[in-house]
């Protein structure tokens, strides 16, 4: 078992639906650390950032707008889980992409749909592997924000405060 990060988020849907305290009661299940939390409003750009490997799929469009809230909340929960494995177990209790196809007791599988335009609408976000979860980690979070240190930094100039990615 390797020790590892992972970055999740519980999308509008999730909050739109009260669905937090779920989420965060199913994750418990993997006996993780959380590491990191915080409430967030996508920007196009963070959005777009996020989703940059789907950017020629023909529903990419709807994507953005359904990760930042425009059909639901424009919030989303971010958080960071850390210990052995974590990927993989995140993985797993969230079940597979297309909700439809998630086992009924995944969280996908519980709490997900399919839009009539097609959207899978899923409720949790969570890293597949160990590149995607560095590059979103360092996307969504500072590492102040983090309460381990997973990844070097560096201290920032003098100008600034505390430390930035390295
Ligand atoms: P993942 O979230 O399980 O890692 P990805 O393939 O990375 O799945 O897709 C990112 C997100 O894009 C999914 O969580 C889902 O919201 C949306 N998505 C993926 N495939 C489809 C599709 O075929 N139709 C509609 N939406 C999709
Ligand atoms: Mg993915």
């Amino acid at each position: 078992m390797k020790t590892n990060q992972t970055l999740i988020l519980i999308k509008p849907d999730g909050l739109k639906k009260s669905l937090t305290g779920n989420v965060l009661t199913r994750l418990s299940e993997t006996k993780l650390d959380i590491v990191a939390a915080k409430i967030a409003q996508v920007s196009k750009g963070l959005a777009e950032k996020h989703y940059s490997h789907m950017k020629d799929k023909p529903f990419f469009n709807e994507l953005i707008k359904y990760i930042m809230g425009d059909y639901h909340k424009k919030k989303v929960m971010a958080l960071v889980y850390w210990g052995p494995d974590a990927i993989k177990k995140v993985r797993e209790i969230c079940g597979s992409t297309n909700p439809e196809e998630a086992d009924t007791v995944t969280i996908r599988g519980q709490y997900g749909r399919i839009t009539t335009k097609g959207v899978y609408e899923n409720v949790i976000h969570a890293s597949t592997n160990e590149e995607e979860a560095e590059r979103e980690i360092k996307l969504w979070f500072e590492p102040n924000d983090i309460i381990v240190d997973i990844y070097p930094t560096k201290t920032a100039d003098i100008n600034k405060k505390g430390k930035t990615w390295a």
